[in-house]
């Protein structure tokens, strides 16, 4: 697909936008003005293009990819789309002729946040390498009025401001009224049967309009173009509305109103800890009833059967979220389009896929079958008949009783969602080799020996155009001086950088340029923070949701105990660092807020106090999100990926930062092991106990105290958090430390002050530095999310991509 467009072509469109869509001239337009009028303009090209794309998928009968998932985390999309489409200089120089910047522009548009962290960003990584590598798909979501809450931080405590993204984001959503679908709750089911046909009569239920709301993804050369369709919630009952108007009960008709509306307002911001909570059972099933109606409707409209559903289509479910999509097909397989139970239950299952992504117990979602059952009744009988049937499969084949019990879907009073997920679907997958493993050996024990073949891997990736290119653009310069651009579309080719490891002109390059993003970063934090630091330093970067088991408090620990050490010997030898950390917490999570809190403490006493202020700095960045990820880390040298091990499935930001050519220090967790196997032991910093390390000292019988108290650096520094800093004591996290110490940090204490010591010798020689540093990079291409939807569509999806098409000029003139 060819998107060139004249210079002459793109201002006469911004005017035209100008005028006629946002009624300001272009000689009085705001950047604010000009920011919607050029997203529009990209929004028609990708409209097109899409109708191309989708054009050709259905002349080749190509498959189509739906991927359900709660969050999609896409951050700003104007840059993107210019980037991949090829015309960014284009639109660059045509703004410039307007006295615009289009950097400028870049600033005017706020974070699509919808989503909390890795997940999200993952689903739409995914749809960026979806369309890049020509696989026709869609995403579906809710469309949250409010994103992830924005954090402001007051005296160190966390709290949270709405989110309200619209204004600025919704250019990029395309509404579709013409494809709004009711979905239903409450109410009671009336059976019976008629010439031995089973009717099912929901009676007496609660309607909520869903209307989608469209965006594209162009895929880099705008090859293919994704569609997410996020669903917002509003009254179905228009004309009844009207009715209580004109009766004058104008009240509880805005009532109604607002019950539906409120379905969608806002994004749950807990991650890693579902909690529940009836409005979010009631977000979960809004979202796949809309989204399983969409397809069947999309899918008989063109084959006006379902039978063939398994061959055209897959559907994925990113996590357990959406895992109600399948009793869901279910209901209307049987309800609305005459299947038999057998038949519907084999085309659902053939169809769906799932991957997990936590292996703590706790973060699994399960639904007290009272609440679930009167909100989604006949969703509830279907889960009842799912369980019947594969209990008594089981139990034919002779499995043990408890065994049952435990992968039943329905059980203990709960219908348990990840249970329901692994029945019926015919494929999960963990997000990183180590993760897979775990779930076999841990979460899924029991259905991995009665079904092994199911089980699977696929490695996470990442978007790295956007991570490298467009957030790094020196550094991606300086590689494609060196080997070309055939790494933009094939980031194996990274490794043919490897030839340059030790060239000292390329490593000096590398230096200056992460010197100038240093300098950016710098600036910010000068700017947000108050805060002058030293672009000479280590930064040494940790960001992530706050969560105790990702450890910012062996992090934070080793701060105070470098603290306490350098006050005491305040000539000592060593480097200037420093230590930045981003991060949000649930807003009910008070132990990652206090964690937060000591942070942000600890670093003002550290950052104020001349004895040590020289050579080490202490930064809380507020309100860490997409876009402050994409300054954050080109100026990275050290990625803390310090996660017990065995706890982070994969983690995500550790591709991020190994691209840019940061050294990660880390266990052996998640896809750290994955980035070890790459790089090699000269090129990481590992650090800690492995995952069976980790098992053996919990049967052993773990005893922090033991450690905390023949241990006196590790004393002095937990009293002295206990004590406080900023006139705030931080007892209960040094107790939790001292008492349970649940993630193990002080097991891994004295392994990460050496490792974090080693980091310290290898900066101090540049050159091995960035050789270090290259070579990272050089690796880092198996972690392209390309990589990971190739691996979905050969080992999942059996999807193949759209043979390449025919070059069609599309220019948004020719309407
Ligand atoms: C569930 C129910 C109710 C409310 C909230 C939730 C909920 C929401 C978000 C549960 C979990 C999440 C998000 C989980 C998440 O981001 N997991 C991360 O996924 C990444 C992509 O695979 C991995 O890299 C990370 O290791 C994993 O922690």
């Amino acid at each position: 697909m060819n998107y060139k467009i004249s210079k002459k072509e793109i201002q006469e469109q911004i005017k035209d936008k100008l005028t006629h869509e946002l009624s300001v001239e272009w000689q009085d337009a705001t950047d604010e003005h000009y920011y919607k009028a050029v997203a529009l303009i990209v929004r028609d090209m990708l409209v097109k293009g899409r109708k191309k794309f989708k054009d050709v998928a259905e002349q080749t009968d190509t498959k189509n990819i739906y991927y359900l998932c709660m969050e999609f985390l896409l951050g700003r999309s104007l840059k993107n789309n210019l980037f991949n489409l090829g015309i960014e200089d284009d639109f660059r120089k045509a703004l410039s002729d307007l006295n615009v910047r289009l950097d400028n522009l870049y600033e005017m548009e706020p974070d699509a946040g919808l989503g909390n962290g890795g997940l999200g960003r993952l689903a739409a990584c995914f749809l960026d390498a979806l369309a890049t590598q020509g696989y026709p798909a869609m995403g579906y979501s809710l469309r949250y009025e409010y994103g992830i809450f924005r954090q402001k931080l007051v005296e160190g405590w966390q709290t949270e401001l709405p989110d309200f993204w619209l204004p600025g984001g919704q250019v990029w959503f395309q509404p579709v009224p013409t494809r709004a679908v009711e979905v239903h709750f409450d109410g009671f089911i009336e059976e019976s049967w008629n010439n031995q046909y089973h009717v099912v009569n929901h009676k007496d239920y609660t309607k909520v309009l869903a209307v989608p709301y469209d965006l594209y993804v162009a895929g880099m050369d705008g090859r293919g173009v994704s569609r997410l369709r996020v669903w917002a919630a509003t009254s179905a009952e228009a004309d009844f509305d009207m009715k209580l108007f004109n009766g004058g009960d104008y009240l509880r008709a805005m009532e109604q109103n607002a019950m539906a509306e409120v379905i969608t307002k806002v994004l749950y911001p807990e991650d890693n800890h579902p909690e529940g909570k009836s409005l979010r059972l009631t977000q979960q099933y809004f979202l796949v009833s809309a989204t399983v109606q969409d397809i069947i409707r999309r899918h008989l409209f063109r084959y006006s059967t379902l039978d063939n559903l398994p061959e055209k289509a897959a559907i994925h479910l990113n996590d357990t979220h959406p895992v109600l999509a399948i009793p869901e097909m279910m209901r209307v397989m049987l309800d609305e389009c005459g299947y038999g139970w057998d038949q519907a239950w084999s085309i659902v299952n053939r169809t769906v896929a799932y991957t997990n992504h936590t292996v703590m117990a706790e973060a699994l979602e399960c639904w007290g079958v009272d609440l679930f059952r009167r909100r989604l009744p006949r969703i509830y009988q279907i889960i009842e008949e799912i369980n019947r049937r594969f209990c008594a499969e089981m139990h034919a084949r002779g499995v043990d009783g408890q065994k049952v019990g435990r992968m039943a879907p329905l059980n203990d009073g709960y219908v348990k969602m990840a249970n329901l997920a692994v029945v019926s679907t015919h494929s999960v997958n963990g997000v990183s080799k180590l993760h897979s493993e775990i779930l076999k050996q841990t979460v899924f024990q029991d259905f991995y020996t009665e079904m092994p073949e199911k089980f699977r891997n696929v490695t996470n990736g990442i978007a790295y155009r956007r991570w490298l290119n467009q957030s790094n653009p020196e550094y991606a310069d300086l590689i494609t001086e060196l080997i070309g651009d055939s790494y933009i579309h094939n980031a194996a080719r990274l490794d043919r950088l490897l030839k340059y490891q030790d060239d000292k002109a390329v490593l000096e390059k590398m230096a200056k340029i992460r010197r100038h993003n240093k300098e950016r970063m710098a600036d910010y934090i000068l700017k947000n923070n108050g805060v002058t630091i030293d672009p000479d330093s280590i930064f040494d970067v940790q960001v992530k949701r706050l969560h105790e088991y990702k450890r910012q408090h062996l992090n934070a620990l080793d701060i105070l105990a470098t603290y306490q050490w350098l006050r005491e010997n305040p000539s000592a030898d060593f480097t200037p660092r420093t230590y930045i950390f981003g991060a949000k917490a649930a807003p009910g999570y008070y132990m990652a807020k206090q964690i937060i809190q000591f942070i942000v403490n600890l670093g003002n006493t550290i950052n104020n106090d001349p004895r040590v202020n020289e050579k080490m700095k202490v930064v809380y960045l507020e309100d860490y999100r997409v876009t402050l990820a994409e300054l954050l880390i080109p100026s990275a040298d050290i990625s803390q990926q310090i996660s017990l091990a065995g706890t982070e499935a994969s983690g995500t930001s550790n591709m991020k930062f190994m691209i840019n050519g940061a050294v990660t220090l880390g266990t052996l967790d998640g896809a750290n092991v994955e980035i070890h196997e790459a790089v090699g032991d000269e090129n990481i910093l590992l650090f800690g106990m492995t995952t069976p390390q980790v098992e053996q000292a919990k049967r052993n019988g773990y005893i922090p105290g033991n450690i905390y108290q023949n241990h006196p650096v590790l004393h002095q520094a937990i009293d002295e958090m206990g004590r406080g800093f900023g006139g705030v004591s931080f007892q209960q996290i040094s107790d939790s430390l001292r008492n349970s110490d649940p993630y193990m940090v002080l097991a891994d204490f004295d392994d990460y002050v050496r490792a974090r010591k080693k980091s310290m010798e290898l900066y101090a020689n540049s050159a091995q530095w960035y050789r270090i540093g290259l070579t990272n990079t050089a690796h880092a291409g198996c972690f392209s999310a390309d990589r990971s939807i190739r691996d979905y569509a050969t080992e999942i999806w059996s999807a193949e991509p759209v043979p390449a098409h025919p070059k069609i000029h599309i220019a948004p003139s020719q309407k």
